[in-house]
């Protein structure tokens, strides 16, 4: 329940901030992050401990704490019922569109009267918005392809927005006593950076009992259908769950068509049929007696394999294919060749190579950062926060950094034998591809990173020529974030890949997989595309605090899409072997 408040609580905030209320939609925002990563959750402080219980979460104070029992009272919050009767305008999704606030939203609906995306479009189309001050033809142009790539966005979620919930609801799923099995499908088996709906499937002595459960679990809003073989459900967070119970001898195939994608089963379907079998959800099977059938003779199937996925890929003559690999880009020619990749895993990964802390714009301490990290078993990682010329994100100066690079030399002391940090950076790359920290400074560093950071609508060209002119400079280790899309709401800067992956692998730069779930960068396509060039991909999550940290799994999984192996990325390395790589 912590999220869907921590979402209203946001919608709270945007109401105030755009009505100029001073402090309080601070409050807000305060309670919603710290709900956000709160490990318990509110309804059940609530039982337990009642409103005190709330008030001692941080961030959450009296008043607020009333409000978090209003919702698990009522399921509602009267203050914000009120402000969307007074202000009936879609809030939360007019201010998602990149350059809009909540000012700009309530002005365009005191103005124009628009009240959702349609409205914004058909304003735009109709030239409303030139009259009003603020929105130059540029700006408009530029809105115009913003609210065209937010429509083609609703009904998209993040992975890394409803993974949690589905592994939770997995594990629920699992200790009901009448469950044989129990696993997730579809795009999110598949690690697809964005995802449409959760499929689960399950195997179960009784499925009535399983679905009675399911539709009960806490994070459900609405029940769609209910039924012994299948049942859908929408989750509070907004997204659709289908559970489906399947007959144990057809667990193999089950999984593995519902975990697709479509064109891999396409594929493997055809390779069925050229055997003269058939493959469906139910298994594959060898049609007895036939060959030139008569009408009316009833034909017999087999089932020659189903029961595992296993079985399945053998009998279908390749080898297992990981369910990252299985969007038929290749992967069926290689296992039927036995030359699949063994792909990285998570535990391959011995750091982390980006990260923020209090330095910049991150929240926590780089001793904070550091003891979170050695929690995940990692040998190393790299402290970069941002440089002096991104404003917004407090980038440090040049005397910042030398005091930065101190403290590091003190903790690292102190973690001798542990865990190493490594002294890091996340220069901006300015418009003429220089770096905004001069050279002599970069080479005292134990690691440099590129990003950038403004001037997105460059040409082709020019963005190419500025990334390489960066990447060439002797200091720079990794180019972070390379494209700079931010999911579900911008498209990257466009840049030749050909050239930047050639230049990558002539100037030992490293590619970055970002791993924060809005970023993704490079996308697996690109990743795929960069192993052919031979270079060498680096796993950062961009963490601005401790509890971003365990977002490096979907980097793996990007990593694993894009077929990497572990000797494929930086950071597999063991510490000194990545301390050598980076001093040459
Ligand atoms: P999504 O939900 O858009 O994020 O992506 P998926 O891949 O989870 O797609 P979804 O939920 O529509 O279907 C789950 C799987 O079921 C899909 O990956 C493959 C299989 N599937 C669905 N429809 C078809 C179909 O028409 N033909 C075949 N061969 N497989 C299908
Ligand atoms: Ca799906
Ligand atoms: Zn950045």
């Amino acid at each position: 329940m912590n999220r869907e408040i921590a979402k209203l609580f946001r919608l709270i905030a945007q109401y105030l901030y755009a009505q100029n209320i001073a402090f309080k939609p601070q409050a807000y925002e305060r309670a919603a992050q710290s709900l956000e990563i709160y490990e318990k959750d509110v309804s059940d402080v609530y039982h337990e401990h009642g409103l005190k219980g709330l008030n001692e979460i941080p961030g959450v104070g009296t008043a607020l704490a009333e409000k978090i029992q209003e919702y698990i009272r009522t399921k509602k919050i009267k203050q914000l019922e009120q402000l969307k009767k007074q202000f009936p305008f879609d809030m939360a999704s007019l201010s998602a569109i990149e350059g809009i606030g909540p000012k700009t939203a309530l002005k365009l609906y005191k103005t124009l009267k628009v009240k959702t995306l349609a409205d914004l479009e058909r304003a735009l189309a109709q030239k409303k918005l030139e009259h009003i001050k603020g929105f130059g033809k540029k700006t408009q142009e530029k809105l115009a392809t913003h609210v065209a790539f937010s429509k083609k966005s609703a009904g998209t979620f993040l992975l890394g927005a409803v993974y949690d919930d589905t592994l939770v609801m997995r594990k629920r799923m699992a200790r009901v006593p009448c469950v044989r099995a129990i696993e997730i499908a579809g795009s999110i088996r598949r690690m697809k950076e964005t995802v449409h709906d959760i499929d689960m499937l399950a195997v179960s002595e009784n499925p009535k009992a399983l679905m009675d459960y399911f539709v009960s679990l806490p994070t459900i809003v609405e029940i769609y259908a209910k039924g012994i073989t299948k049942s859908s459900v929408r989750l509070e967070s907004g997204i659709d769950v289908d559970l489906r119970v399947v007959p144990s001898e057809s667990w193999g195939a089950a999984l593995n068509y519902f975990t697709g994608s479509k064109e891999h089963n396409v594929a493997l379907r055809e390779i069925a049929i050229s055997k003269g079998w058939k493959l469906n959800e139910y298994g594959l099977f060898k049609i007895a007696g036939q060959r030139g059938p008569k009408r009316g003779t009833a034909h017999k199937e087999i089932m020659i394999a189903g029961k595992t996925e296993e079985e399945l890929y053998e009998k279908l003559g390749m080898d297992y294919i990981e369910p990252e690999m299985r969007e038929n880009q290749g992967e069926i020619e290689m296992a039927q060749k036995g030359t699949l990749p063994e792909l990285v895993k998570l535990q391959d990964i011995n750091g982390d190579l980006q990260m923020h802390s209090t330095w910049s714009d991150g929240k926590n301490t780089i001793q904070e950062m550091a003891m979170a990290a050695l929690q995940l078993g990692y040998a190393y990682i790299a402290i970069t926060d941002h440089t002096k010329s991104l404003g917004i994100a407090a980038g440090m100066d040049e005397r910042q950094i030398i005091r930065q690079m101190k403290e590091i030399d003190l903790l690292n002391k102190k973690l001798a034998g542990t865990l190493r940090i490594l002294k890091g950076l996340e220069v901006n790359i300015l418009k003429n591809g220089l770096l905004d920290i001069p050279d002599v400074l970069l080479a005292k560093m134990d690691m440099v990173g590129a990003a950038v950071h403004s001037h997105f609508s460059m040409s082709k060209r020019d963005m190419t020529e500025r990334v390489m002119r960066a990447m060439k400079n002797p200091h720079v280790d990794i180019l972070f974030h390379p494209t700079g899309r931010l999911l579900l709401q911008r498209e990257g800067y466009e840049l030749d890949f050909e050239k930047v992956f050639a230049c990558a692998k002539q100037t030992k730069t490293a590619i970055e997989i970002n791993a924060f779930p809005n970023r993704l960068d490079v996308n697996a396509n690109l990743t795929r595309m960069g192993k052919d060039f031979g270079i060498l991909f680096s796993l950062g999550t961009d963490s601005h605090t401790t509890h971003q940290l365990d977002v490096m799994r979907f980097g793996v999984g990007v990593a694993r899409r894009g077929w990497l192996e572990a000797k494929n990325i930086l950071n597999t390395k063991l510490s000194a072997q990545l301390i050598a790589f980076l001093q040459t």
